[in-house]
């Protein structure tokens, strides 16, 4: 049995969880022991980051390697598909996601919780643009999936972000424009079943943390 250690508000978590069920694994979830960040936590993953895994007692965090790992080490559909240059460009675009989109979109955070600090929306919203734009270009627009024509490990961050964005933009009453390829890709990540179960729990535990965040102002 594999373990998977995160909450359902977390993007990263969220990210893995839609792996699993794309890879068909057998898994159970639970919050990490202490909460993330605590003591607790930081004495089994040092970086007191979710999420991590326990597979028959293996630890690991950072979600790029956790789904490398699960792809390598069990059976089910591949993650990485397809040729050596196929399988390079999702790895390429994995981390486009980790390293330049998602901390694009993490940067509404500090705007959903603080009226005060709306002013910096429009550079924010630019700046989150731009980064789609590149996206969009990277990817070549006529893939179907993020990397090639099958699902792939480049679509599961995409695809809780992407909803994240916009839902956030929503929240900050300003609608998300993205690139038309981009808006096909959300529409059809939307209907793949691994990606709907892994959202299953996010969705309502993000409304819950945007009711409460921006409830807390007035
Ligand atoms: N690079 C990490 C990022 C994980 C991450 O930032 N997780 C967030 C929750 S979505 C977290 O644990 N934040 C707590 C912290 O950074 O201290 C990964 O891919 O797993």
């Amino acid at each position: 049995m594999l373990i998977l250690y995160g909450v359902p508000v977390s993007t990263f978590t969220t990210k893995v969880r839609i792996a699993l069920h794309a890879k068909g694994v057998d898994f159970f979830e639970q919050p990490p022991p202490g909460g993330y960040r605590s003591d607790t936590w930081r004495a089994i993953i040092p970086t007191g980051t979710i999420p991590a895994i326990d597979h028959d007692g293996f630890m690991l965090a950072e979600s790029e390697a956790i789904i490398e790992y699960v792809d390598e080490a069990l059976t089910g559909p591949p993650l990485l598909p397809g040729d050596a240059q196929t399988r390079a460009r999702a790895r390429m675009l994995a981390r486009v996601h980790d390293l330049a989109v998602e901390p694009a979109i993490r940067a509404l955070f500090p705007l959903i919780r603080d009226p005060a600090k709306r002013d910096a929306l429009p550079a924010l919203d630019n700046a989150l643009q731009d980064r789609l734009a590149q996206l969009e270009r990277l990817r070549g627009a006529d893939a179907a999936w993020m990397a090639g024509p099958d699902f792939s490990t480049a679509d599961c961050g995409f695809a809780v972000s992407l909803p994240l964005a916009r839902r956030l933009l929503e929240a900050l009453g300003r609608p998300l424009a993205m690139p038309a390829s981009l808006e096909g890709w959300l529409e059809r990540s939307t209907h793949h079943a691994a990606v709907a179960a892994g959202l299953a729990p996010w969705r309502p535990a993000t409304e819950a943390w945007l009711a409460q965040a921006m409830g807390a102002q007035s």
